[in-house]
């Protein structure tokens, strides 16, 4: 029996419950790529204003919510359809998951009324996301639509944020419910502040241990920025005299030229510290897994995450919880003593710029190299300098981008960004798209390896589509240098040509092809003048810079990431 239109209930459908839970939590855009499982979003998208930019690769829009999760400080998501696209998203999700970027991907499911009959693109999704997801269900109803969402967005942010994942049925998603069956979590009511404080006792032990300490140091990691607690960071390192270093995201916590900011002396400081700071990064490859840290210093860890703190290596105070909020009751908790150990410190930070400025000194003639085939340092120099206070920095690629990590120095807080422990080639264009959508007044430099930029490189076009411009440079050496150097040193120069040989390709008639700005580059004179004119053309570019084959970063040579 129909009921008369005027006192049918209100009905609302799980594709608009989807919508509406994204927008409760902040979300703007969803990065997408289409299929029938899954186009009742979109049309709840349309209804909540959310902009739908649909990509030419699953795995670009995981990476892209990821990134517009670091730039953003709001959880990214990303829709996809079942089977396949939820597959072609794994690797955004496990990049997202490694570095503790919260996400939320979305995938379709076959009907329920089908479930484990064979339904078309139908796969165990959530058992293959479980292990790289904070929380991984399916959707078991349509009234649960928005509620189970904000369940999604809640668990992202438990410890160290990182993915969630959904997969929302066919049928689910497709049929209308009374809205007044459907719970809707109203926004900013349905979860709390994430910010923890640092247990007292330990922050005071931690300004009794900055107060004794002659030699200390701070390492400033990721979460400083996933935190936001850049400024508490500087407070700390100023007012307590303590070098910093800074990685992944925290670079450009200090700006280059300040007193306190670190960067080729971290091995000597961590030798020689009899105070060693571990602010928001793990233990892992990056840190040699603890082991190159004096075993004589006494070790500090802070972190997000219970699970990492002491980790690998013995540890004498763990503090969990927010890095800002620790370092800021830490600088007051010092600040309250007679003698904070400040001033004693002056002879040991003019002994690491000593360290510093020696080593580069060092390096200085290879970037000033006018040498052709053009010299990576040359290539990496020129970005460095050409990157202004408003220009995100991206990295996505092998060896060319372990140059950088030496000598691109970002101006501002959260203008860095880089895959992450996973080391996941092919983030830099969804990172870009990310970066620019998310902030159009800035400007967006990628370097990329030629091998990274052919995994997902088509989305150059997305970029065009979107008018999302942004400078892209390609140090193109034709090969996988980064393996290549490896298998050259195991198997010698003849056996070490296997599997890692790319194409002369030139990405920027690739460029020129989809609509934007293309430029060659083989005389390392030419490179500051074809940034010059990426810049001014208003487009996505790329600029394709031939590099010397031959020439490897000291971190390949020495293979640091597998020890
Ligand atoms: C998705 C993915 N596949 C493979 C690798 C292994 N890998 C690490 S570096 C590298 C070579 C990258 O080549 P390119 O981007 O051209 O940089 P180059 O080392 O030549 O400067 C490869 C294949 C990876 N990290 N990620
Ligand atoms: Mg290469």
């Amino acid at each position: 029996m129909t009921q008369p239109a005027d006192t049918a209930p209100e009905t609302i459908s799980g594709g608009h419950l989807v919508a509406k839970a994204l927008k409760a939590e902040g979300i703007d855009v969803i990065f997408t790529l289409c299929g029938g499982h899954i186009i009742d979003i979109y049309d709840g998208c349309v209804d909540e204003g959310i902009e739908v930019v649909d990509v030419r690769h699953e795995q670009v829009a995981a990476h892209a919510a990821d990134g517009y999760a670091r730039i953003t400080g709001k959880p990214g998501c990303a829709v996809v359809t079942a089977g396949p696209g939820t597959t072609d998203a794994v690797t955004g999700v496990a990049n997202a998951f490694r570095a503790e970027s919260p996400m939320l991907l979305i995938g379709g499911q076959g009907a329920l009324s089908q479930h484990k009959m064979g339904s078309l693109q139908d796969l165990p999704h959530v058992d293959m996301m479980t292990p790289i997801t904070k929380f991984a269900a399916t959707v078991p109803s349509t009234e649960r639509v928005a509620d189970i969402v904000s369940m999604a967005f809640r668990e992202c942010y438990h410890g160290a944020p990182g993915p969630s994942f959904l997969e929302i049925p066919r049928d689910v998603l497709d049929a209308s419910v009374p809205i007044s069956k459907a719970r809707v979590p109203e926004a900013g009511r349905y979860r709390a502040s994430v910010r923890q404080a640092g247990d007292p006792e330990a922050v005071e032990r931690l300004a009794d241990l900055l107060a004794h300490a002659e030699k200390p140091c701070v390492l400033l990691g990721s979460q400083v920025w996933t935190t936001r607690g850049t400024d508490d960071a500087i407070d700390f390192v100023r007012a307590l005299n303590v070098p910093a270093y800074m990685n992944g995201s925290a670079r450009g916590t200090l700006p280059p030229g300040d007193p306190h900011h670190f960067q080729l002396s971290r091995r000597y400081a961590f030798t020689n510290a009899d105070l060693i700071i571990i602010v928001g990064t793990p233990f892992d490859f990056r840190m040699g897994y603890g082991k190159r840290l004096s075993p004589s210093a006494t070790v500090v860890q802070i972190d997000l995450d219970y699970r990492t703190v002491g980790k690998n290596r013995d540890i004498d105070l763990g503090i969990v919880g927010d890095a800002g909020l620790i370092l800021a009751a830490a600088t007051q908790a010092a600040s309250g003593r007679v003698e904070n150990g400040a001033t004693r410190r002056k002879e040991w930070l003019e002994e690491l710029r000593a360290v510093e400025t020696a080593a580069y000194e060092k390096r200085l003639p290879r970037q000033l190299s006018g040498a052709q085939p053009i010299d990576p340092y040359r290539l990496v120099h020129e970005i460095n300098e050409f990157l202004t206070e408003d220009t995100i920095y991206i990295g996505d690629g092998g060896d060319i981008v372990t140059f950088s990590g030496q000598v691109v120095q970002p101006k501002s807080p959260g203008h860095w960004m880089d895959p992450g422990p996973l080391g996941t080639l092919g983030v830099g264009v969804a990172f870009a798209m990310a970066a620019k959508y998310a902030k159009p007044d800035k400007e967006v430099l990628c370097l990329f390896g030629d091998g990274a930029f052919s995994l997902t490189g088509w989305d150059f076009e997305t970029m065009v589509r979107f008018n999302l411009p942004f400078i892209g440079v390609i140090g193109n050496n034709s090969s996988m240098n980064q393996i290549r150097y490896g298998q050259a040193a195991k198997y010698g120069e003849n056996r070490g040509r296997v599997g890692n040989t790319l194409g002369d390709v030139r990405y920027d008639e690739f460029a020129r092809m989809l609509g934007g700005h293309g430029e060659e580059v083989r005389d390392p004179a030419d490179i500051r003048p074809a940034l010059e004119r990426a810049r001014e053309s208003g487009k996505p570019a790329l600029i394709n810079v031939w590099v010397d084959p031959d020439v490897y970063a000291p971190g390949t040579m020495n293979q640091t990431m597998y020890k």
